[in-house]
């Protein structure tokens, strides 16, 4: 009888179909909660992937987003963390739902579901990032910082083990979202369709006026046309730098290799020091 009852109580392992139902509730929230910023809070969840994830020091090894330790302070009150609660607090009724997923997994595949329920490209993800304490958190100051350039951007992601296309690659994610007066300072959207995943960013970049705007805030560039749009200083080092821009031009001349090479990369970094026990990546089916 002991056997039977292990059976029945042994540890629940769940299944690709486990975390599509996981990726289906997200779906729906993202829908059934459309009064926030733009329509959609699928922007600051892409964002709140990438700032768990972006904290990889791969010669150390600690940071990424194995342990989501932007649950505890001091890195939820880090500075680049400014507003993310708003993405956190809108995964907790998805993680009371479904108790069993780690937070560094439940955080990573909101990321991956915005990004495909925003039309971008399919995001390839797998499991088996485990949850650890306050003492994993990392220090201050390994996300970058948006008043620099290229020299910068080269350190920051060169430390997680990006090269300088996977580097351009994942800048098209400012596709998406806002920069808020009340979190980083900056102000404004990057593109006319901050909710949909394009190409857009690296087309303004190449075929805009950019002009310093003038303003009170943190010094951010504006489009000479409309003035509607932004820039940040490290958007623009993009266009500044001559290897950068390479493949800025690729990726605004050519949607379907943006489209992949982003998909590459964006894999990458959600998986930067993850001890990973599977090799099996799992596709998520995109709602209608
Ligand atoms: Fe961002 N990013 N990011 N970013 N980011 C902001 C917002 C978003 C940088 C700075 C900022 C990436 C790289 C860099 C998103 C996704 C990604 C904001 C505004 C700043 C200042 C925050 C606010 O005020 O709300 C810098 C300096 C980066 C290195 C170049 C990644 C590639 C582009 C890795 C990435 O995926 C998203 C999405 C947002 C929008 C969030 C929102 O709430 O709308």
């Amino acid at each position: 009888s002991g056997d039977i009852t292990a059976k029945a109580t042994g540890p629940f392992v769940p299944t690709q179909e486990d975390y599509q139902k996981v990726y289906n509730e997200i779906a729906r929230l993202l829908v059934e909660k459309d009064d926030y910023d733009d329509g959609s809070y699928g922007p600051v969840l892409v964002r709140l992937a990438w700032h768990a994830s972006g904290t990889y020091d791969k010669e150390s090894g600690t940071g990424g987003s194995n342990g989501a330790t932007m649950r505890f302070a001091p890195e939820s009150d880090h500075g680049a963390n400014a507003g993310l609660k708003h993405a956190r607090d809108f995964l907790e009724p998805v993680h009371e739902k479904f108790p069993w997923i780690s937070y560094g997994d439940l955080w990573t595949l909101a990321g991956v579901c915005a990004i495909q329920e925003m039309q971008g490209p399919a995001i390839p993800w797998r499991p088996g990032r485990q949850d650890r304490d306050v003492a994993a958190c990392t220090p201050d100051g390994r996300l970058p910082d948006a008043s620099k350039g290229q020299d910068h951007i080269r350190a920051i992601f060169g430390r997680m083990g990006f090269d300088d296309r996977e580097m351009v690659a994942l800048c098209g994610a400012h596709s998406l979202g806002r920069a808020h007066t009340d979190r980083s300072g900056y102000d404004g959207p990057w593109d006319f369709s901050p909710t949909v995943f394009t190409n857009e960013f690296f087309r303004l970049l190449v075929d805009e006026k950019w002009a310093w705007r003038k303003w009170n805030g943190p010094a951010q560039y504006t489009d000479s046309k409309t003035k509607t749009l932004m820039m940040l200083p490290s958007d623009l080092a993009l266009v500044k730098d001559k290897e950068f821009k390479k493949h800025v031009d690729r990726y605004a001349k050519d949607s379907e290799v943006f489209f992949k090479e982003f998909s590459d990369a964006f894999v990458k970094l959600l998986e930067l020091g993850v001890p990973f026990k599977s090799e099996d990546r799992y596709v998520f089916k995109t709602s209608e």
